[in-house]
């Protein structure tokens, strides 16, 4: 099978027959292949695509068909597919990895993770184009993202998820090849890129969240909720009210339902029609037999349940996307499972928070970074060039801010609001301001910025008692709630800005066409990032 990548490049820099030649390709049927393979990948590359799949497995095969994944056969669930996750998170662009032929499960029974960690993947996600550098899709997202309208769902009679059913006592959550994810874990995790499906007792809309899920037992299973999320909420009102409190979790899915499940789709509005808008498409769904609630029709592995109050269960520590246990181990309301239903060949979806860089800073920088932006401007910060929340940071506690500055004032202004409005307040800590010279999403630029045009002195004030959390690590387990900011202005010294010691490097017009020249030779590449 010829590369995909390599055709493209063939297509592209030669003529159709010096292609056909050079492969000696001659019958039809593999000519026809090959051009519809070389146009594929070419229009993914340049073309706003829509979405292109319908579950996890096409994805799969997509995300393989562009380079985008690797397959590894015989890891053991126990800490080596973890530890091969982080390695892989760790890297910029880093492939998703899926699991075949784990230790001690049978042949089919699969683990995909790292699905949404590199921009390219993401984009196939969203069923939108990558750009050619973080800000382009940072850009891209923000104007794409103000035009979804929820979409309502679909209900459909029949799914492959029903291919095997198990019921009360048959049910055994050991039966998939979960992990354990990093060695001071508590339990093994199922849910990590899985949805949590709850439906509002009062106001009847059913919420779609990713809240980590261990397995206590054969069929008991821990779950944790922050206070304030929507699942929560749904939660607090079922133990006030007493009334029987039924759940559904969905363990692997199309890695856009992890998404939507993992972002702050606003209160009131059902995720599954967040996706609705975003596919253009109803999104289809099933409903549960023992719960009645919506499950997604395209699942690996569903459980429904009932949630019990009553003699909590411990659950955690696990690792959080701060890079630490901050919020330890404690008693929880647990589900007592009462359905288990999976396709065929199930596949889970991983997606273990821990040390950064990992998978949730990867794409959620690109997601809130966009969301920042978009809520500057609405507060009426003029001249906004990018904003971008570094991946080290856990994607929330470092913020880099672009502008142009227009007016004396204006620099401060842009920190002081992208620290403080909603996508940007909670478990922040450093909010950098620089000028449109410097790209936000490069880390040597900021430090750059920061080390040669703030005067720690005049430059770095700090906002006190903001909103943090209990994951905050650096904040006393007895005083958590509140954490201080840092608002640091690496701008240009807005009074003398025109006078401000020139830049020691050559002209944008001159490193371009050397790198244009020299970059292959230099680099193998174009001589850009
Ligand atoms: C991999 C991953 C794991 C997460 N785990 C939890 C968790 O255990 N508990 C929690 O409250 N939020 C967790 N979150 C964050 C929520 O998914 C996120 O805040 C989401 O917006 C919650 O949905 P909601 O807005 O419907 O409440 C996690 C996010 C990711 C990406
Ligand atoms: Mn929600």
């Amino acid at each position: 099978m010829i590369n995909g990548y390599f055709q493209l490049q063939l297509a592209v820099n030669s003529t159709l027959s010096e292609f056909l030649t050079a492969y000696k390709i001659f019958d039809k049927v593999s000519t026809y292949i090959a051009i519809a393979n070389v146009c594929k990948l070419y229009f993914r590359e340049k073309l706003e695509v829509r979405m292109e799949y319908q579950d996890l497995r096409d994805w799969i095969q997509i995300a393989d068909e562009m380079g985008e994944l690797k397959t590894l056969k015989g890891c053991d669930w126990n800490l080596e597919i973890g530890a091969i996750t982080e390695i892989a998170a760790h890297k910029e662009d880093g492939p998703a990895v899926l699991f075949e032929d784990i230790k001690g499960y049978p042949k089919g029974y699969r683990v995909l993770s790292n699905s949404l960690s590199s921009r390219k993947r993401l984009a196939l996600t969203l069923g939108l184009p990558s750009g050619e550098t973080k800000m382009d899709f940072v850009k891209i997202w923000k104007d794409n993202y103000k035009s979804i309208k929820p979409v309502p769902a679909k209900f459909v009679k029949k799914s492959a998820l029903f291919d095997n059913v198990y019921k009360d006592g048959d049910i055994d959550m050991f039966k998939f090849p979960t992990p354990l994810w990093h060695d001071k874990d508590g339990g093994r995790y199922i849910g990590t890129g899985s949805v949590d499906i709850t439906r509002d007792p009062d106001e009847g809309w059913v919420n779609y969240g990713t809240y980590r899920v261990m397995i206590h037992d054969k069929n008991k299973l821990g779950f944790y909720i922050s206070p304030g999320k929507h699942g929560r909420i749904q939660r607090e009102k079922y133990a006030a009210n007493g009334k029987p409190f039924k759940i559904a979790m969905s363990f692997g899915h199309d890695p856009l339902t992890f998404l939507a499940g993992s972002i702050e789709v606003p209160y009131g509005v059902p995720e599954y029609e967040f996706i609705g808008g975003l596919r253009g498409a109803p999104f289809e769904m099933i409903e549960g037999e023992y719960s009645g609630l919506p499950i997604p029709a395209n699942a690996e592995i569903v459980i429904e349940g009932d949630v019990h109050f009553d003699n909590p269960k411990v659950e955690g520590p696990f690792g959080e996307w701060t890079g630490y246990y901050a919020s330890a181990e404690r008693a929880e309301p647990w589900v007592e499972v009462k359905r288990l239903y999976h396709r065929n060949d199930p596949i889970i979806l991983g997606s273990p928070p821990g040390r950064p860089p990992a998978e949730l800073g990867w794409y959620r920088s690109y997601l809130r970074s966009a969301l920042i932006w978009d809520e500057m401007e609405k507060a009426g910060v003029p001249d906004v060039k990018g904003v971008w929340l570094t991946v080290s940071g856990g994607s929330r506690l470092m913020m880099c801010v672009s502008i142009k500055q227009r007016y004396p004032g204006h620099a401060k202004q842009a920190a002081v609001i992208a620290s403080q409005c909603h996508a940007g307040a909670y478990l922040g800590r450093f909010v950098v301001v620089v000028d449109d010279d410097i790209d936000p999403s490069n880390t040597d630029d900021m430090i750059w910025a920061m080390s040669t045009r703030c005067e720690p002195e005049q430059d770095i004030d700090i906002l006190r008692r903001c909103w943090s959390g209990p994951l905050d690590p650096v904040i006393h387990p007895t005083k958590k709630g509140f954490n201080s900011r840092a608002i640091i202005d690496a701008t240009r010294p807005y009074e003398w800005m025109k006078d401000f010691p020139p830049v020691a490097e050559s002209s944008k017009e001159v490193l371009d066409a050397t790198a244009k020249k020299w970059g292959a030779e230099l680099f193998g590449t174009n001589g850009k990032k």
